[in-house]
Order: structure tokens, then sequence, then C-alpha cells
């Protein structure tokens, strides 16, 4: 039974999720200065105030949220939030498509069994292992070394945003495809080496490759607004998403990034990494 409502409920999001990419394929894209819409936090450039969380503020392994959680346009304490409520904030601070900011928080509802209508959560339940949360994050410590998900592991952040290769149209270093695809298998061999309990199946490192993607299709790559999203799960200053389509980033478009992250993160595994990855999938 919860098979099928969930197999209709793809359909319809899929099929809503064609239609806009259809319309951002045919309409002009939004100026820089105008992607939030008007009267939502970050209009302008402007983010309502950051604030480190404090102690018993719940946060999760997910930067994103966290950041909303940071600068109040999610409840500051992390607690009692409302799927709806985090769909919309996906929607007009990030740009995420309707579709996308739709599918993720009912995913994650479903995950949690609860009712993504009547229900809330607090932000640490959304790092339930193996649900979406996995080893060989780019962000954080596997569960097996750090118990609090919460936090942003900075060797890593840090080691990533070095590796960066490209160069932004400011001059600065740039985030590429590539980068994160080697950076990425380099995190699943330790993992895999130094873990006893590493696992990773086949959908969450297509989980893995899409969370890490939003850094090259939101943030565009730009390794200095990575550097204030990812430490300090702040929104930078004037930032505004690079998503500049008119019905947001859809998953048809989302998924070519994905794709391309998730192979080339192959040919950077070693030979004996390959097959034995074959086997357990
Ligand atoms: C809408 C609901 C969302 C949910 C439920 C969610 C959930 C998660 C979870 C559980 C993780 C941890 C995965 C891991 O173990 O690495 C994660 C990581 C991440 N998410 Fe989200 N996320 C959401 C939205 C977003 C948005 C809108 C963005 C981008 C603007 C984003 C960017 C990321 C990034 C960059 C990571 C880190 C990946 C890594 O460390 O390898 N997420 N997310
Ligand atoms: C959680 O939020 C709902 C409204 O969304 C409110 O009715 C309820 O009292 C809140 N619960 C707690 C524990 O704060
Ligand atoms: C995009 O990828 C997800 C899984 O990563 C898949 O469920 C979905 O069908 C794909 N959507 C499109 C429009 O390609
Ligand atoms: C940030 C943001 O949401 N900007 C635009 C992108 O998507 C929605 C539609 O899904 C537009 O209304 C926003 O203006
Ligand atoms: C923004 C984003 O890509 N979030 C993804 C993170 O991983 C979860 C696990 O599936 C996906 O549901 C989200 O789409």
């Amino acid at each position: 039974m919860g098979a099928i409502v969930s197999l209709f409920q793809n359909i319809y999001v899929f099929s809503w999720d064609a239609i806009l990419s259809i319309i951002n394929l045919i309409t002009p894209s939004l100026k820089t200065g105008h992607v939030v819409p008007k009267g939502y936090p970050g209009e302008g450039g402007k983010w309502p105030e950051y604030i480190a969380p404090k102690d018993g503020d719940s946060r999760c392994a997910c930067p994103a949220l966290n950041a909303l959680a940071n600068h109040g346009i999610l409840p500051r304490d992390g607690r009692n939030i409302s799927f709806k409520d985090m769909n919309r904030a996906c929607n007009t601070a990030y740009n995420f498509s309707g579709s996308f900011s739709y599918f993720v928080p009912n995913y994650a509802a479903n995950m949690l069994k609860k009712s993504y209508s009547k229900d809330t959560f607090d932000l640490e339940e959304i790092s339930l292992h193996n649900g979406i949360e996995h080893d060989a994050s780019l962000c954080r410590q596997d569960l097996y070394f750090e118990k609090d998900q919460g936090k942003p592991h900075l060797p890593y952040i840090n080691e990533l945003l070095s590796s960066a290769t490209g160069k932004s149209s400011d001059g600065s270093p740039l985030l590429t495809i590539d980068d994160l695809s080697r950076y990425s298998a380099k995190r699943r061999m330790e993992a895999k080496a130094s873990n006893p309990e590493f696992s990773l199946a086949f959908i969450h490192k297509m989980f893995g490759s899409s969370n890490s993607s939003t850094l090259l299709t939101i943030f565009g790559g730009h390794v200095p607004s990575l550097r204030t999203f990812l430490t300090e799960e702040r929104i930078p200053e004037g930032w505004e998403s690079c998503i500049k389509a008119r019905k947001g980033l859809t998953f048809a478009r989302f998924n070519l990034t994905v794709f391309k992250v998730e192979r080339g993160t192959g040919k950077y595994m070693k030979p004996v990494e390959n097959e034995s990855n074959k086997r357990t999938d």
C-alpha cells in the first residue's frame, strides 16, 4: 500500500519536474539580484542575522539546513520544524525547484515515519544513519568516529576546498566536477580502510554525489563562498543562489551534474576498490 502511494507520488513529482524544466528552457533567466522572491529572507542579498548555534540547539549533517537555522530562516534552536517550512525555505533561499523542494522533505518525512503535512522534527533527526546520512561524506567524519553529526569537520572541508583546480570569473579558486569526484573517491577509499563499520550502498553514493553537487550548482563552485558556507554554516553577505532559472533547480537539470560527479568518482577509485564495490552493490 505504502509502495503504491509512493510510486504515484514519484510519478507526480517527476512529471511536475519535467514541466518546470521545460518552462525553465523557454523563459528568460532571472537577473542577478532578483533571485530571491520579494519579501523573503535574502531578498537583494540581505540575509537575516547569523548567530552560531548555542549549546542545546539541534543541528544536522546538512550544512544547508544548519545555515537556514543559523540565520533564523528555520527556527534558531533547530527544533519543532514542519516539513512544509523546510520545503519553502529550500525553495526561496537556495532556489531549488518546487518539485525538488517537495520531494526531499517528503522523502525525509517517510524516512522518519512521520506525516509530511502534520508532524514536525528536530534537525538532528535528519542525521539518521543510512537514512540520508551516510559514511564517506565530504564535510563530516563518519558516525563511527563522531557521534555529533551536526558539527562541520574542518580538516576535510579545508582539504576539499584547497583541492580546487578551477578559476572563477573574479579570479578566486573554483571547485570543478572533477575536483569533487577526486575528493569523493579519496574519502570513500579512506573511510573504507579506516572505519570498521563502513558501509556505502549504491543509493548512498548517489545521495552523496547529489548532496555534494549542490556545491557546484547552487554555489557555482565559488571557493570563498563555500568556505563561509561549509565552515561556519553561514550564508555569505550579499550572496544569492547561482540558479537563475525561473522555476528553480529541477531534478532533470541537477541529475546531469550528479551523474557526472558520480561517474567521475569511479575513475579515481583504485582498481581493487572498484572491484569490491561492484560486488557489494
Ligand atoms: C530539503 C531538505 C534537505 C535535507 C533533508 C537534506 C539532508 C541532508 C543530509 C542528511 C545530509 C548528510 C549526508 C551525508 O551523510 O553526507 C546532507 C548533506 C548535505 N546537504 Fe543537504 N539536505 C537538504 C537540503 C539541502 C540543500 C537545499 C542544499 C544546498 C543548498 C544541501 C546541501 C548539502 C551538502 C553540501 C551536504 C554535504 C555533503 C557532504 O558532506 O558530503 N542540502 N543533506
Ligand atoms: C511546535 O510547533 C507547533 C506549531 O507548528 C506548536 O503548536 C507546538 O506547540 C510546538 N511544540 C513545541 C514543543 O514547541
Ligand atoms: C534523478 O535522479 C533520481 C535519483 O538520484 C531519480 O530518482 C530521478 O528519477 C531522476 N529524475 C530525473 C528527472 O531524471
Ligand atoms: C531564490 C528563488 O527561489 N528564486 C526564484 C526561483 O524559484 C522560484 C520558483 O520556484 C521563483 O519564484 C523564485 O523567484
Ligand atoms: C540538496 C540535495 O541534493 N539533497 C539530497 C541529499 O541526499 C538526500 C538523500 O537522498 C536526497 O534526498 C537529497 O535530495
